[in-house]
């Protein structure tokens, strides 16, 4: 069984953003609708620029899926882009400080820094959030559930409440994707702010995972290690510069009676995910030695602001040398609601391969039949 694989294809403003997903058990239900819904919430938040109302996403499952079901062999996902002119576009010649252009043009020796923007573009996620909603159709069927939402923009920072349910209701009735209803009102003032400074905005978005059962990962051989394979996931999410599990940087300040989490043993909670190991505090962040441990998973992600800025910062013609503002088109002020939906996606595909890896991965009913065998054994440890 080969390992479950997410790649992508596409430029900005080529054709079309393509993933290819690998490795994906067969005969797991899929739901394009839901697909559909994530696409529509990655163009959404408060926030985002004219390209995303020229844009309307939608998945196209070129392969892999018969009758509504995953096929044995690689899955192949389409999203036409509509603001299709890569041919047409315009040559970029001032590099953006904070985005590819400059590293890139001089990898590629070339002056025309459209060729690598193309691909540098945050419209590549596109193809990794339809890759997501496949990877939370297989959760899904486990009871795992992957939940993320934007808790700062600039200086607004939101309160997330104890229960995952509320914080799902109040992301999905906010414009700014933020689980407290009262912080949204400061997030969308602070967008305001940057838009009329012609500047841009980021912050931090958390994501948690619940009903994941311990040993997802491993403790034996570093590119196995979970926390190491969601933070390169997350890490390599445009503008992301920080990732963080459980306590994260602050685990730093504190001793360790004060960090690790103590264990308990409770028979009647036996049917939870954690199987009656209880552990009052989740300051692991559900990750320890690389492996679940039954706690929700929780991880946090800063977002640098958007390198394009209306009022751009000083820069240089790549060609004469000469001093001149950064290249602008246009841009989206803040993009972290978005992000968050980006960061949701990643997590979930992440979190599938590992239950793939862990319960063997070529159908959906050998993995189920596994799963319930060992949940059987490790109640009765
Ligand atoms: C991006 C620049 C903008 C963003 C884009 C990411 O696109 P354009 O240059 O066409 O205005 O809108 O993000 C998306 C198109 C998207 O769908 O997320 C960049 O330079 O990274």
């Amino acid at each position: 069984m080969a390992q479950l694989v997410v790649r992508t294809a596409g430029e900005s403003h080529g054709p079309a953003i393509v993933a290819l997903v690998e490795g994906f058990p067969a005969g797991v239900p899929v739901d394009a609708a839901l697909v559909d819904a994530d696409l529509a919430r990655r163009q959404g938040g408060y926030g985002r620029g004219s390209r995303q109302q020229i844009e309307q996403d939608r998945v196209e499952i070129l392969a892999g899926v018969r009758r509504g079901r995953t096929l044995p062999g690689p899955i192949v996902l389409v999203v036409r882009n509509r603001d299709a002119r890569l041919e047409t576009a315009p040559e970029v010649h001032r590099p953006r400080p904070g985005h590819a252009d400059l590293a890139g043009a001089l990898k590629y020796l070339d002056l025309d820094m459209r060729d690598i923007l193309e691909r540098a573009s945050a419209r590549e996620t596109a193809g990794r959030v339809a890759a997501g909603g496949l990877a939370k159709a297989l959760l899904a069927q486990f009871g795992i559930d992957v939940l993320a939402y934007a808790i700062r923009i600039g200086g607004a920072a939101a309160r997330v409440p104890a229960a995952v349910a509320e914080r799902r209701r109040h992301r999905d009735s906010s414009d700014v994707y933020a689980p407290d209803p009262d912080a949204g009102a400061a997030m969308k003032a602070a967008i305001d702010a940057a838009r009329e400074a012609g500047d841009t905005l980021g912050g931090i978005i958390e994501c948690v995972a619940t009903g994941v059962p311990p040993g997802l990962g491993s403790h034996t051989q570093w590119t196995e290690k979970l926390d190491g394979r969601l933070a390169r996931a997350v890490m390599s999410i445009q503008a992301i510069k920080g990732v963080e599990i459980g306590l994260g940087f602050a685990v730093a300040e504190r001793p360790g009676s004060q960090v690790h989490d103590p264990i308990a043993y409770d028979p009647g909670r036996r049917d939870d995910p954690s199987l009656g190991y209880v552990r009052a505090t989740n300051n692991a962040g559900g990750i320890e030695g690389g492996m679940t441990n039954g706690q929700p998973i929780v991880l946090r992600a800063a977002m640098k602001p958007i390198a394009t800025l209306k009022k751009p910062l000083p820069s240089i013609d790549l060609a004469s040398k000469a001093a001149e503002g950064a290249s602008y088109e246009r841009s989206d002020v803040c993009a972290v609601p978005a992000a968050s939906v980006i960061v949701e996606a990643v997590v979930a595909t992440e979190l599938a391969a590992a239950l793939a890896a862990t319960f063997g991965g070529d159908t959906l009913r050998q993995m189920k039949a596994a799963y319930d065998a060992w949940r059987r054994a490790a109640r009765e440890l």
